[in-house]
């Protein structure tokens, strides 16, 4: 409840321009103050589709407030963009969106709160803190899952992923969408990454997750659960060593100014979730939820191939700002890939095993295993 008070308030004072009413500049740096992830030039990104289907001018006007964790430059803020301007051409302004980036109006779980209690109407989580609400979710935090994004998103397309989506009926979210957060990185200020032995003792923030937290055991770290929004300034204090994230994350929240080291370890590929306030939902006309849904499925398409895009781009950028990265070869990353096997030992059967054979089995036949 205190939460919902409290996201409410936060998100009463940005509606009211209490926190200045658009994004704040000075929030789109994760904190430091240089902005759109302290590059000179974003990457040369593939522009969205032309927009197409009805216009549909009769009918309710709203506006949609959408918060989301990660920066302006990120490829999440960049495809709300585009969700934003098919939402208000297929509507004919009707419904306009405001969005709210670097955890401006409270944390992926806290987003998700205020969807339930009517505070927010839309929020673009992680599936890691969503598995609190649908625990099946927790299977794409396993190690090592998918060894492709072409499997990936065979399974997040497939009945098994619409099953998911469709588990958040009656608890207050509508889950619309899966996009791509993409494959996890571990960054630190301590040590050079070569192997699992470089991990032990280091404190690492992990999301708020408890299959993240046993990786990081298995690795012999010190793990921290945290919200995203609080890890630029827990690393820059010293609270904690590292943390991991895809590329372009770590790039566009400026991770490079606190942490020395990168290594490629790709230990969990994490999809993105585009949510709506099931309230929210009810309250549209069948012609808008229609609008809605297509707007969430053609800026997820066009979110999941930029993110790819930004992924070499923002390697390639963070070592350019001196992050010294480790590409790991086939042995080094087997040697993590053995070392978290044990998860597997525990959460398979709290998962559920038949969920993680199934999805083992179309990940095996899409790599052709
Ligand atoms: C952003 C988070 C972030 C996630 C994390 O809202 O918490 O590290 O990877 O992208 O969802």
């Amino acid at each position: 409840m205190l939460v919902g008070l409290m996201v409410s308030a936060i998100v009463f004072m940005v509606a009211c321009g209490g926190f200045g009413g658009e994004p704040a500049e000075d929030q789109a740096d994760g904190g430091n103050g240089e902005g759109n992830g302290g590059q000179e030039e974003g990457p040369d990104l593939s522009s969205p589709p032309e927009i197409e289907g009805d216009v549909v001018s009769e009918g309710e006007e709203s506006t949609i407030r959408f918060g989301i964790g990660l920066a302006e430059s990120s490829p999440q803020y960049i495809s709300v963009e585009y969700f934003r301007d098919i939402l208000e051409e297929r509507t004919d302004g009707r419904i306009s969106v405001d969005i709210f980036p670097n955890s401006q109006v409270g944390d992926d779980n806290e987003m998700m709160d205020g969807l339930q209690s009517g505070t927010l109407e839309m929020t673009y989580p992680s599936t890691s803190p969503a598995a609190t609400i649908v625990p099946e979710l927790a299977v794409f935090d396993l190690p090592f899952l998918f060894p492709s994004r072409e499997s990936a998103y065979e399974v997040l397309d497939s009945e098994i992923g619409q099953e998911m989506l469709d588990s958040f009926e009656g608890t207050g979210i509508k889950a619309l969408y899966f996009t791509e957060n993409g494959y996890r990185q571990l960054t630190n200020s301590q040590t050079e990454i070569q192997g699992p032995d470089d991990v032990g003792g280091l404190r690492v923030r992990v999301m708020e997750n408890e299959v993240q937290l046993s990786i990081w055991n298995a690795l012999g770290a010190n793990p921290t659960p945290m919200a995203f929004g609080e890890v630029f300034s827990a690393m820059e204090q010293g609270v904690v060593d590292g943390q991991e994230n895809p590329w372009s994350t770590i790039l566009t929240s400026n991770f490079a100014e606190v942490q020395q080291y990168g290594a490629e370890t790709r230990h969990v590929y994490t999809p993105f979730m585009i949510m709506i306030s099931q309230g929210f939902w009810d309250g549209l006309s069948p012609e808008d939820q229609e609008i809605v849904q297509e707007a969430a499925e053609q800026s997820g398409d066009y979110e999941r191939m930029i993110s790819e895009e930004y992924d070499e781009y923002s390697k390639e950028q963070l070592a350019e700002q001196g992050m010294e990265i480790s590409e790991l070869d086939e042995q080094q990353l087997a040697e993590f890939q053995d070392a978290t096997e044990p998860v597997y030992d525990e959460w398979a059967p709290r998962i559920g095993e038949d969920l993680v054979q199934d999805i083992q089995d179309m990940v095996d036949e899409v790599e052709g295993q």
